[in-house]
């Protein structure tokens, strides 16, 4: 039993959207995470999962439950993440893990992101673990790579690290929110779960893919790259090497075997509206993810034309808006 006494927690985190992408795992400790590149991300507002742990004596086995429903398909990867969380603190207690997201969920929309970074920090408090942001983002990475990311605001790097138990690959933020007040617009495409996970879709790469090295030795001239034009708000520096990132992510995973390919006829479409729209003046670039969802990323400014332009896409289905936002928090 623990020396410690267990609590219930409610901890709230936002997606995040990398700039420079995360694609690929390190040799060995497949289970950490570690990742085979480094990556720059903005974290969003809006977009956020809020996680309650109620640990219980009187259960034997952990509850799960996504927007009020049980989900056998999820529950297996939270509930390897609770004994992580239970095993350091010395803890048998089971608890009731309850989670729910305001955006839709395994579609390439960081889910797991804001998801494994509010169970992180919702679990840590419940277990009495006292961590401090470097180990709470090195534990949630533990649950979903990206998520080592999303316990920071602002725009945030997380490092590769070195070494081979994974203690120095963390997130840390660079600027925070307020530096640049950049706007994302989601055009949402398909709300269906994509058909290739990212962790599958970036093992098969790293795998199969003959382009896979190329993307692993750019990746450093990339993150320099990117955070120089966000330390000048150079908006058509940050917009080339940003697109540049993610079309190298994208091109090497199509060139796995069989290829990943997460775009459908409208994120395509969106994409040479984004650039006609660039190429006209205004201050926009795109980024997609593992999935269908092109993200535009504007200045203020740009936002309502964007929004129009990107709403009249035939197959976006609906332009979801979102600022900057903050890193995790215990709301209760
Ligand atoms: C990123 N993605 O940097 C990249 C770009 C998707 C495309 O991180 O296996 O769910 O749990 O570490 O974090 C999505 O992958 O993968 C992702 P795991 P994760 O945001």
């Amino acid at each position: 039993m623990s020396s410690r006494a267990e609590r219930r927690a409610t901890a709230r985190a936002n997606a995040n959207i990398a700039l420079v992408k995360y694609w690929g795992k390190r040799e060995g400790n497949p289970g950490r995470n570690l990742p085979a590149v480094g990556s720059f991300s903005i974290t969003l507002d809006g977009l956020s999962t809020t996680t309650t742990i109620t640990p219980d004596a009187s259960l034997s086995l952990d509850e799960y439950r996504r927007g009020g429903e049980p989900r056998p398909q999820e529950a297996a990867r939270v509930i390897g993440f609770m004994d992580q969380v239970r095993a350091l603190a010395g803890s048998t207690v089971k608890a009731r893990v309850e989670t729910d997201n305001t955006f839709p969920t395994g579609a390439g929309l960081a889910s797991s992101a804001s998801g494994f970074a509010a169970l992180a920090k919702a679990a840590s408090t419940a277990y009495g673990l006292e961590l401090d942001d470097r180990e709470l983002s090195m534990l949630a990475r533990d649950g979903s790579g990206s998520a080592a990311r999303s316990i920071f605001g602002g725009f945030v790097r997380w490092q590769r690290g070195e070494a081979a138990d994974g203690n120095d690959s963390f997130a840390e933020p660079v600027f925070p929110a307020t530096h640049w007040p950049l706007r994302v617009l989601v055009g949402v495409t398909d709300e269906n779960a994509k058909a290739t996970g990212s962790t599958d879709g970036m093992i098969r790469t790293q795998e199969t893919s003959p382009y896979f090295d190329g993307w692993v030795a750019g990746q450093r001239a990339d993150l320099a790259e990117a955070e120089a034009a966000v330390a000048e708000k150079d908006f058509e520096r940050l917009a080339a090497v940003s697109e540049y990132s993610c079309l190298k992510m994208h091109a090497s995973a199509q060139a796995a075997r069989p290829g990943v390919i997460y775009w459908n006829a409208a994120t395509v479409a969106a994409m040479h509206v984004v650039r006609t729209l660039r190429e006209s003046g205004t201050p926009v670039f795109f980024t997609i993810d593992a999935g269908p969802q092109l993200k535009a990323v504007c200045e203020p400014e740009a936002e309502s034309s964007v929004a129009k332009a990107l709403a009249e896409v035939d197959g976006v289905q609906r332009v979801i808006s979102a600022g900057l936002g903050a890193g995790v928090e215990v709301i209760e």
